[in-house]
């Protein structure tokens, strides 16, 4: 195995692994290493940032190790692994992260301060790798987690987009204005370039379909584009195996040319190159939202053709009959983005492997799943046929084949029934004719699945209810989401941690998550309850820093923390949060000082970006900040309540404001969010959960019981007739929201007429989001938080009791059932001496 002398290179590895030992003397050896070498500074030129870059670049050595080890480990033992194809990762900081899963937090931290700096601000000079919009990426970064944390051989695929999501600044008129995130500025520790491991790409050109449409076809022609990729190595928690996230970086293939050059066309010589690398250029910051530019669907075929290209270079060294594909892979598709690798691996085997087009589709079938996230109209991807024809030529051939044959067999089980035809059809008629992604993945897929109960049910009564009867309803399920609780509680809340962890006199809990059951014993213990207040006092303390530093917002800290932090959406309904809040006010300010103070104080908290082509959502944040002008700079009312809108949400922001809070709101219109996974963060923290019956709200409160959260609003079957009651003008507008609408039309909250659009959406049958239905329950339900809160030892106790039965929505447990259900694989330990 060794090239040359094997007793030298296994002395030199001995060595070498020396270097990594734990004690604080080595770490510190290891920093200053990177220190004079790496970073080449001096001593006494290391400030907070340059001390991060060297504290992480040891990590990062200690990840590569573990990352060899279980990569060499995983390819010799021929393990069957799964590839997480989604086209977000939203990872957020990584140092900290791999310290506790490495289990080397102490003695960084000892370390650290006898160099002089202190922990927590050598963590906050971290960039978030921010690759991500919003929950599809961040579910994607915790399965990643919890796949490591099992010791489940498992590969991501993405993008490695030079612009991650956009960095939001509020403006002085209270507007959000995007600028780009330079996240690579200063180079990142977290990602292994591989440039040797380029592939091609091609683009356009010419295609010929196979003899009969099922032969092996052509393409030829067209541009080449490189695609090279950047290895993110994934810590397990306490275990060796580091699993890999491998995201591509587009390049050209020239990357000058010099006879342009020569002939003194300067701009041309690097045109090419240049209309390469804009392919990983930005991530699209939509989310739920489907835009159909071109430039996308460039995006997505670069990805999963340069990542079926690595995973069949792989499979190919295995030397095993192609059939056997899918006992060696497994690719889960998240949502419908990456669907495009179904007809690439059809045209991999058929045309480039000579496999026989039946047998291809039954490997391809075998291979893939889906996981549907979103039951939106707007979000389902259709891509026009002249553009994928312009772009993939033989796809396109590819995708008309199976949809023939599909349709075909459709026609012999339900004969002479056009309307089923044209519903199921891969291709929507029409002017242009589109290619529907979904039913193409569902029909790609062994299985498809929803992320919440309701959601899973609604993707198959809804959504694909030709397919279910098509395919059986066992092509169907559900995984609920999960978070992972290692950067969701013990990272982010480490006093609570420490007090669980004390309680239960073990840390298990932070790799099996049903262990917190244990809390509920303490649910009305005094004395525990009043460490448990304690923890979150000292979290809600943390954020009236964070809001006081940013804002310059002086805030009540004993005040009921109420938050709602997310993508800004119509249908997520951030707009009926600050009517709400605009309700209140006025109530206070109808009030005598004395019944003021007799009232729970409450500090609203908002987060979140909007879709920069997003109107009314930018309308949304542009309200929440007027509102919360007036309302921050009124003498009488800023003991009662004061409102804060946190710009530029984020991971790391998320992991300040949620140990903080006291209620979280997930107040979507019933049916429109497939699950939510703050909902799950939050109530994990100790905080209640203020909802609607949507999502996975329903099962957390089946789980924590209906008495720890705080519902109301129509449900989910309501919701059809609702609209049309809008729709035809039998609507009755509760007098409660016509009063805070008069207030904002009065100017009481700045330029009233700025905000006549985002009002529109109530009236005159546009309320699609049914916020004037729902407004009045909406409001009952604050009054019953204010109501409960104030008897301190019933909320704590609800609370503790919320946190204990939490352990269901750990990510662990989702990504088990993913793997028993749907992956067919089983985890594999890394042996001591691999
Ligand atoms: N989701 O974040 C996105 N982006 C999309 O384009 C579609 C859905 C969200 O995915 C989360 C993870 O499954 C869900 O919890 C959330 O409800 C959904 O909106």
């Amino acid at each position: 195995i060794f090239p040359g002398d094997a007793k030298a290179w296994k002395s030199a590895i001995a060595k070498n692994a020396e270097s990594l030992k734990t004690d604080v003397d080595s770490i510190n050896a290891q920093i200053v290493h990177h220190v004079e070498t790496t970073l080449a500074r001096a001593a006494f030129n290391v400030d907070e940032m340059a001390m991060y870059q060297a504290a992480a670049l040891s990590v990062r050595d200690r990840l590569i190790h573990n990352w060899d080890v279980t990569q060499t480990f995983h390819t010799q033992a021929r393990t069957k692994r799964v590839y997480y194809f989604s086209l977000e990762y939203l990872l957020g900081r990584g140092y900290d992260n791999a310290l506790l899963n490495l289990g080397v937090r102490q003695p960084y931290n000892e370390g650290l301060k006898g160099l002089g700096f202190n922990m927590e601000d050598v963590i906050d000079v971290e960039r978030d790798m921010g690759l991500g919009n919003g929950g599809l990426g961040r579910l994607a970064a915790c399965y990643l987690d919890s796949t490591s944390t099992l010791d489940i051989p498992c590969w991501g695929y993405t993008l490695r987009y030079s612009q991650g999501i956009f960095k939001q600044i509020i403006d002085s008129s209270g507007n959000q204005v995007e600028v780009p995130d330079p996240w690579l500025e200063n180079q990142n520790p977290w990602e292994i370039p591989r440039l040797d491991n380029a592939v091609e790409i091609k683009f356009h050109g010419e295609a010929t379909p196979g003899e009969g449409g099922k032969g092996p076809g052509t393409w030829t022609g067209g541009l080449d584009v490189l695609a090279v990729p950047y290895d993110i190595p994934v810590p397990g928690y306490k275990t060796q195996t580091t699993n890999n996230i491998r995201a591509w970086s587009a390049r050209g293939k020239v990357s000058f040319d010099l006879a342009k050059f020569n002939a003194g066309d300067y701009d041309a010589a690097v045109r090419e190159a240049e209309e390469a690398e804009t392919i990983t250029r930005v991530l699209y910051p939509n989310e739920n939202f489907d835009k159909g530019k071109a430039l996308r669907l460039k995006q997505q075929y670069f990805w999963v053709a340069a990542s079926l290209h690595d995973i069949c270079r792989r499979f190919r060294k295995l030397r095993v009959p192609w059939s056997e594909f899918p006992d060696y892979n497994a690719i889960q598709l998240n949502d419908t983005h990456p669907t495009l690798a179904i007809p690439e691996l059809m045209r991999i085997l058929v045309d480039e492997e000579g496999q026989p087009w039946d047998e291809a589709w039954e490997i391809v079938r075998r291979t893939f799943s889906y996981t549907n996230h979103t039951v939106l109209s707007e979000a389902l991807e259709k891509w026009s046929v002249p553009l994928v024809e312009w772009l993939l030529p033989r796809h396109l051939q590819i995708i008309y084949e199976i949809n023939l044959d599909m349709l075909k067999d459709v026609e012999k089980k339900w004969p002479n029934d056009r309307a089923r035809l044209a519903r199921m059809s891969l291709i929507e008629e029409g002017y242009p004719k589109m290619v529907r992604m979904a039913n193409l993945a569902v029909v790609g897929s062994h299985r498809v699945n929803g992320v919440a109960a309701l959601h899973s049910h609604l993707v198959q009564q809804d959504l694909f209810p030709d397919f279910v009867e098509y395919l059986g309803r066992d092509h169907f399920g559900n995984v609920t989401n999960g978070v992972t609780a290692r950067r969701w509680l013990l990272q982010c809340n480490p006093s609570l941690a420490k007090l669980i962890t004390d309680t239960l006199g073990s840390d298990e809990w932070v790799v099996n998550l049903d262990k917190l059951e244990g809390l509920t014993k303490y649910a009305k213990d005094k004395a525990f309850q009043k460490k448990w207040a304690a923890c979150k006092q000292a979290n809600r303390e943390r954020l009236c820093d964070y809001i006081e530093a940013t804002l310059g917002l002086t805030v009540n800290r004993h005040a009921l923390i109420d938050v709602q932090v997310k993508r800004i959406h119509e249908y997520k309904r951030q707009f009926m949060n600050i009517l709400g809040v605009i309700f209140r006010y006025l109530q206070l300010k109808k009030m005598s000082p004395a019944d003021r103070k007799r009232l729970v104080p409450r500090l609203s908290v908002f987060a979140g970006k909007a879709a920069p082509g997003y109107y009314i959502a930018k309308l949304i944040i542009r309200l929440c900040n007027a509102v919360s002008k007036t309302i921050n700079a009124d003498k009488d009312i800023r003991e009662s309540l004061s409102v804060a809108f946190l710009p530029d949400y984020s991971v790391s922001l998320a992991e300040i404001i949620i140990p903080a809070s006291d209620i979280s709101e997930h107040i979507s219109t019933a049916g429109t969010e497939a699950s939510g996974t703050s909902n799950m963060k939050f109530a994990l923290n100790g905080g209640l959960l203020l909802g609607t019956l949507d999502g996975a709200n329903i099962e957390i409160a089946e789980a924590v019981g209906d008495e720890n959260v705080f519902f109301f609003g129509h449900v989910t079957p309501d919701v059809p007739k609702l609209r049309r009651a809008h729709h035809f003008g039998e609507v009755q507008y509760p007098a409660e929201l016509l009063e805070v609408v008069d207030a904002i039309r009065s100017g009481m909250f700045g330029e009233a007429g700025v905000f006549e659009p985002l009002l529109g959406t109530l009236f005159e049958g546009k309320d699609h989001y049914l916020v004037s239905d729902d407004f009045l329950s909406y409001l009952q339900a604050q009054k019953m938080v204010d109501e409960a809160y104030v008897d301190q030892p019933s909320w704590v106790e609800k609370t503790i009791n919320s946190t204990a039965r939490m352990g269901r929505f750990a990510s662990d447990r989702a990504v088990l059932q993913y793997a028993e259900e749907i992956w067919n694989i089983e985890p594999i330990k890394i042996p001591q001496d691999a």
